[in-house]
């Protein structure tokens, strides 16, 4: 099966067997426990809601078929699945390599929680497979990517990194958030595990909060599904309802969001008033031959810069109409984000500038709106 017929069909079967009604859509299984027939013996494979739930169970068989992995596994937030991994395959004195443009609260957790617990954290510009090589330690046991990154949209080939990670016995996650399911497949390119914040493209209306995680190794699959249990970072059966239902839209409103995208990027680089727009989708991105291989679409974010600093981008900001300034994206609705004062706050000012992630660079999570009106709200606020 294609894309969308296995994100509208699998894991979500009518049961039409003796006692079932044939609903065409996975009910909302409520309840916390679930009754047995014998003392030793769960009845029907289920016991208590946080070990396995119905519901979640058909939202993470979808979410494994998506990603062409074996299993996934659903969790309360993006941040509970990045806990729960670190937890399952980190222990005190191991060292990560990490993509050094990380969405602020991955840093957060890396270096705010993680860190006071023994693991060791090396940031690295991962879009050349070098600086990654040259970090890995005896004590490496992660290679941590984002791609494309959250917020400067850098690029990773996760293909090369896999391959070095390989050969030093490292494990390559890649956070794949910005790009969903439907543009991008890392453990096809050599990754061994998946992370999406599911709270966005793939919930896709801004009305859940979520997480997965997406992999094919039974060993590795174990011990995460040991701790999803062990930590309890699970989501409610109404979250994976909603979830289910927005996998099934996830590839037409991808096509949407990445058209939208690529006009908006091309209409700002046309305006005087904009210093600098970065999208993947620019043949001036500097990886745009590597989003071209490696995406099978450019995505729906836009980062770009206004010239004029404070007041300018706060004058634009506060006359937008349709385009809502608030943080999260990958929602139908067009969002705007200053990460320096919003999603990316908890990095220090001056890794912030490091990095490029600038006092008034600005984030757009292009919605699917018409774009004519896209257009005429950043029109008229310019
Ligand atoms: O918000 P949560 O569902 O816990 O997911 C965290 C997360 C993980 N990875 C990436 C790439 C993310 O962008 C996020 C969350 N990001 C935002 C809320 C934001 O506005 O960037």
């Amino acid at each position: 099966m294609k894309f969308s017929t296995k994100a509208i069909h699998c894991g979500e079967e009518p049961n039409l067997k003796e006692g079932g009604c044939g609903d065409i859509v996975t009910p909302i299984h409520l309840a916390a426990t679930f009754a047995r027939k014998e003392i030793d013996k769960p009845t029907g494979g289920y016991e208590y809601a946080r070990t396995n739930n119905p519901t979640r169970n058909a939202l993470e068989k979808r979410l494994a078929v998506l990603e062409n992995a074996k299993y996934g596994l659903a969790f309360a937030s993006g941040l509970a699945a990045e806990t729960t991994l670190a937890l399952s395959l980190l222990k005190s004195g191991d060292h990560v390599v990490a993509f050094e443009d990380l969405y602020g609260g991955t840093r957060r957790l890396f270096d705010k929680t993680l860190a006071n617990f023994g693991l060791e954290f090396s940031y690295v510009d991962a879009s050349d497979v070098e600086n990654v090589k040259e970090e890995i330690k005896s004590n490496t046991r992660l290679i941590w990517l984002e791609t494309p990154t959250n917020p400067l949209l850098r690029l990773c080939d996760i293909e090369a990194i896999s391959k070095e990670a390989k050969q030093h016995g490292v494990l390559t996650v890649v956070d794949s958030t910005f790009a969903s399911p439907y543009l991008q497949n890392p453990l096809d390119l050599g990754a061994d595990i998946v992370l999406h914040s599911t709270t966005k493209y793939i919930g896709g209306h801004s009305d859940v909060v979520g997480g997965a995680i997406m992999i094919s190794n039974d060993e590795l699959y174990t011990k995460l599904k040991f701790n999803q249990n062990s930590l309890g970072g699970v989501p409610s059966p109404f979250d994976c309802f909603l979830l289910l239902r927005g996998t099934k839209t996830l590839a037409l409103r991808m096509e949407r969001h990445s058209q939208n995208a690529q006009k908006i990027a091309e209409y700002l680089s046309a305006q005087p008033q904009v210093e600098k727009v970065i999208y993947p989708g620019l043949k001036s991105h500097p990886q745009y031959k590597l989003a071209k291989k490696q995406m099978s679409g450019f995505g729906g974010m836009v980062t770009f810069i206004l010239k004029g600093g404070k007041p300018k981008t706060a004058d634009f900001l506060k006359r937008l109409n349709v385009i809502a300034l608030a943080e999260s994206l990958g929602g139908v609705e067009s969002l705007i984000n200053q990460p320096a004062v919003m999603t990316h706050a908890s990095l220090a000012k001056e890794e912030r500038e490091r990095l490029g992630v600038t006092d008034y660079l600005l984030r757009l999570s292009v919605g699917i709106e018409d774009y004519e009106d896209l257009q005429a709200d950043l029109d008229q606020a310019l």
